[in-house]
């Protein structure tokens, strides 16, 4: 009779715990709202990141938080690495809620979204590479078709019984009665999920939505990797951090700056609409003299302007030439030494940058954008590479901190 007592209070506690659980995850009557970051790396899927979270907070749908797309080098699929490995999942919830997408799928997804209810939503139809799929009296998302499409939901084992083609609907939540039109024309209560075939975002991020970066802070691993580095490998002292973006695929990238007013994360120097001026090469792709030119006489204006805070090394990241060797040989006269982390970690690299006394980034890489947006929260120093213009620095006398 004990023993029976005993399971029987065994069983209660078991089921206490389940449906507080669920009482925990309960599912928004609002709806959900979920995406692919399909395109780019990083950089492209931080700017789509906030511009998705300010869109589902407009729709009032708690946004589920899809894992960050990485590609490794030799690997056919994209790799999915989950929300919370680099980004704490908390804060979020001061601006709006969140879930990640493991606990949707493993909690909240038999009973919200059941397999037979699954629609993929895209602007317009989008073809198969497969000719043999494209169906002209079925038109469809293709939302598994390629790489990094198909590894990203299948992650979770997602399959889409339907597409649902939202045009001419689209995300600019702050300048129209945007959301209002998606909530009339998708109701949470017949579709508790959209889930998007790419972020339903803008790149570069909106200027309204750079904000939104305050919410978005580093997990405690990488909060704690950073500052090991930094007491552990630098030397006491102020420290500048560097990007150099110019790897290979940067340097064909540079070649549309000729015919562009804007390219990639640019419009966070010039202006979004060119108000600071218009691209030039010099700011995609500095030289390696001007880059030592440009160092040299940061660390020499924070020596006249902070005294008592001089900058003693430089921490170069760059996916790269880190030019170590140059930067030593340029920089030892002032008694500054230059490091660079012993193993390639673009995320430790910008937790590091996000932390520098003063940061010199490149203006067209969402990667630099990132670093500058975070220290903007901080009130951090950021400066970039060639801006303003040689030439016009010397006529203007223009303040070079953004
Ligand atoms: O982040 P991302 O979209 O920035 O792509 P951009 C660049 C990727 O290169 C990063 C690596 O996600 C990193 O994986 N990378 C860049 C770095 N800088 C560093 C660094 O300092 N340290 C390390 N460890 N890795 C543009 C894209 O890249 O590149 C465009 O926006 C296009 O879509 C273009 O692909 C060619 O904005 O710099």
């Amino acid at each position: 009779m004990q023993w029976l007592k005993m399971k029987l209070r065994f069983v209660n506690l078991i089921l206490l715990l389940i449906s507080s659980a669920c009482a925990q995850l309960g599912g928004d009557p609002n709806g959900y709202l979920t995406y692919c970051p399909c395109m780019g790396r990083f950089g492209n899927q931080a700017d789509h990141f906030l511009g998705s979270l300010a869109f589902a907070k407009a729709l009032n749908r708690t946004l589920i938080l899809p894992p960050w797309v990485e590609y490794r080098r030799g690997e056919l699929r994209s790799r999915q690495v989950p929300f919370n490995t680099y980004f704490e999942v908390e804060p979020l919830k001061e601006y709006h809620r969140v879930i990640t997408m493991a606990d949707f799928m493993w909690h909240l997804a038999d009973d919200i979204w059941p397999e037979s209810e699954r629609v993929s939503f895209c602007y317009k139809e989008r073809y198969s590479l497969q000719q043999e799929k494209n169906d002209p009296d079925k038109p469809n998302c293709h939302a598994k078709d390629g790489n990094p499409f198909g590894p990203f939901w299948d992650t979770f084992h997602i399959d889409f019984v339907r597409s649902e083609f939202y045009a001419p609907l689209h995300f600019d939540v702050h300048h129209s009665n945007e959301a209002a039109k998606w909530q009339a024309k998708y109701p949470a209560d017949s579709y508790p999920v959209l889930a998007f075939t790419g972020a339903p975002a803008s790149f570069p991020v909106q200027l309204e939505n750079c904000k939104l970066q305050r919410y978005l802070q580093w997990s405690q691993r990488y909060r704690d990797a950073s500052k090991d580095f930094i007491r552990e490998q630098l030397p006491r002292g102020a420290f500048l951090g560097i990007h150099l973006r110019n790897g290979i695929d940067w340097v064909r990238a540079c070649e549309h700056v000729k015919d562009s007013q804007h390219l990639f994360a640019s419009p966070q120097c010039l202006g979004y609409k060119n108000e600071r001026g218009a691209l030039y090469p010099e700011l995609c792709m500095p030289s390696k003299e001007a880059i030592i030119r440009q160092l040299k006489r940061t660390i020499k204006n924070v020596r006249q302007t902070q005294p008592d805070n001089e900058i003693k090394s430089v921490f170069v990241a760059s996916d790269s030439n880190h030019m170590i060797g140059e930067l030593n040989t340029a920089l030892s006269r002032m008694g500054i030494s230059v490091h660079k982390l012993p193993e390639d970690d673009p995320y430790l690299d910008l937790a590091i940058l996000g932390q520098s006394n003063h940061f010199i980034g490149n203006c067209i890489s969402s990667y630099s954008a990132f670093v500058k947006r975070e220290r903007d929260v901080h009130g951090f120093p950021s400066y970039f590479w060639g801006f303003p213009k040689e030439k016009d620095r010397k006529h203007s006398n223009v303040h070079e901190e953004l």
